[in-house]
């Protein structure tokens, strides 16, 4: 079968075929016959100043620059070659080619190259009127009639599945819209959620800063139970135990060491009556004076009242109870700071003035924490006090739901400027996924997430791009005859771009062009060069309400 590429057949209407019958010479179209009346002469269509006799008209030989002297013969049809290569080109070419009018069926026009080329070209002229000259022999029977009918039932089928599709994207917009209200709502929403929040975090910025100030104006406290009188008081409870045993100790040495000294005073006072004066020996004498001066100084400096020093050391060496000494109970357990002493008598005033004294120490405090006048409590603490990490959680989580709401309220906002297609038609499609299988591979397609290449003998797969944009790209392709293609035409098409990177090549791209379909699915993937992959995708994201009046390729013209 020829390829049809530009090559056209007219029609239009469900069901119904236009007959358009030409009046003109063989091979004009009727809307051509206008230049084919008989006067004698024939003016060239797109050269005006061209003349030639009207008997010159499909002579086969080409006088026209235009070629519009044979409209039914191929002696212009080297012109062809000169065809457009785009189609803002323009052709020489006056017409669009040899006219078949195929009744029955739809007509249409055939390249001039296959007129009479022995080939019976029914895609196009299924009537076989191309083939008039019955070149070589050849005759080619008018099948206008079953091929018509054939493609009647076909086409009725896509326009089925068009009005299908349409009215698929119909209800694809309905929910897009939905989805974009649902998102401008949570706009809304998340506004003044975050205006609450932030009054919130202000109030828990407040508490901190009060519970801080609070904390600041704090004295040092002892390590554990009780305040430092308390510390003062068990230190100098131990301190005194030690010295009351030291002292009961050191009082019974003493009385030892005074039995000794009277013992040997004894002694002496005996030897000084006893000893023999006449006896010269010197030794002794010195030793007898030696203790008389030792007694003169003795008796200047006699010992002291023994009976009132042992009833004091008596006194002191009792421990501590009820009765007696000091009552450390009473200051065990203590609490209360030096300060906090003051503010004790807080608890008598009237409770505004109360109020009013109790800041002012507070700040009289916090001044004199912040001029090193008083310690931190604060800060020589190690850790916080547990209100003040309260406050501060309770900040912290206050905060984190303001920063929370604000990168939801971007997200959304953001989602509201992005491209989703006409209509906004892919919002309702995105993260959907479908794929298909194609040789080696599964390829996986995500609306506006990625393409996956899945190996079937497994093995890792391979991205094969991460949508980046909608855009639009013209195609000229016929539609094949299950409907699966995309037809002659502009074309949405979608960018993936960034997926794994080629080896000795670029980051895989895949440009994903669709086709409108009833139902979302890959109609063909190709790789058209090294790791630059095409996919051909029927959706009826694209069904465009016009296209029923509008021709899908150029084979429905
Ligand atoms: C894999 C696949 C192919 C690709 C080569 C490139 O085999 O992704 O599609 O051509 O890698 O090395």
């Amino acid at each position: 079968m020829r390829k049809l590429n530009t090559f056209l057949l007219i029609g239009t209407a469900v069901g119904s075929v236009i007959v358009a019958e030409s009046t003109g010479p063989r091979g004009v179209g009727p809307e051509f016959a206008k230049f084919y009346k008989s006067d004698g002469t024939f003016t060239c269509i797109s050269n005006p100043s061209h003349h030639i006799n009207f008997s010159q008209i499909n002579d086969d030989y080409c006088d026209c620059p235009d070629g519009s002297d044979e409209p039914g013969t191929s002696a212009c049809a080297h012109l062809s070659a000169l065809s457009p290569s785009s189609p803002e080109e323009r052709s020489p070419l006056a017409l669009p080619g040899f006219y078949c009018n195929n009744k029955g069926h739809r007509p249409g026009y055939i390249p001039f190259t296959y007129v009479n080329d022995g080939v019976c070209d029914y895609d196009l002229c299924c009537d076989g009127s191309d083939e008039w000259e019955s070149a070589g022999g050849i005759v080619c029977e008018n099948k206008c009639k079953e091929i018509g009918k054939e493609w009647r039932k076909q086409d009725e089928q896509r326009k089925k599945a068009l009005r299908s599709g349409q009215k698929a994207r119909k209800e694809l917009v309905r929910q897009s819209s939905r989805l974009r209200k649902e998102i401008e709502d949570g706009i809304g929403v998340l506004q003044i959620e975050i205006r609450t929040l932030e009054l919130k975090v202000g109030d828990q910025e407040r508490q901190l800063a009060d519970v801080e100030r609070s904390e600041k104006a704090r004295l040092v406290k002892g390590p554990a139970k009780g305040g430092r009188i308390s510390v003062l008081a068990n230190l100098a409870k131990g301190r005194i135990e030690e010295l009351r045993t030291a002292l009961i100790d050191v009082r019974s040495q003493r009385d030892t060491a005074l039995e000794r000294v009277q013992e040997l005073e004894a002694i002496l006072y005996k030897f000084q009556e006893e000893y023999n004066p006449n006896f010269n020996d010197e030794g002794v004498k010195r030793a007898v004076r030696s203790w008389e001066e030792f007694v003169v100084r003795k008796n200047a400096n006699p010992d002291v009242d023994r009976a009132a020093q042992d009833r004091d050391l008596d006194e002191i060496s009792k421990p501590d109870d009820k009765e007696n000494g000091i009552r450390w109970e009473e200051w065990e357990g203590e609490e209360l700071g030096d300060t906090d002493v003051l503010y004790k008598f807080e608890e008598y005033l009237p409770k505004p003035l109360r109020t009013w004294i109790d800041n002012k120490l507070r700040d009289l405090r916090v001044f004199m924490v912040q001029n090193g006048l008083l310690a931190d409590a604060h800060h020589s603490s190690t850790s916080d006090s547990k209100a003040v990490t309260q406050a501060r959680e309770a900040l912290d989580a206050a905060r984190n739901d303001v920063n929370s709401r604000k990168s939801q309220l971007t997200n959304h906002q953001e989602d509201l400027t992005k491209d989703y297609g006409v209509d906004d038609v892919f919002r309702a499609l995105k993260g959907q996924c479908f794929s298909k299988d194609s040789g080696e591979y599964i390829y996986e397609l995500c609306w506006l997430g990625g393409v996956t290449q899945k190996p079937k003998k497994g093995g890792a797969n391979t991205g094969l791009g991460n949508f980046v944009s909608i855009d639009k790209i013209f195609v000229d392709d016929e539609i094949p005859s299950d409907g699966k293609g995309l037809g002659s035409g502009d074309h949405v098409a979608l960018r993936y771009e960034g997926g794994n990177h080629c080896w000795n090549g670029p980051s895989r791209s895949t440009l994903v062009v669709l086709g409108c379909a009833e139902k979302d699915e890959i109609w063909k993937v190709m790789e058209q060069e090294k790791c630059v992959y095409r996919m051909e995708v029927g959706t009826p994201a694209v069904c465009d309400s016009a296209d029923e009046e509008k021709p899908r390729g150029k084979d429905e013209l």
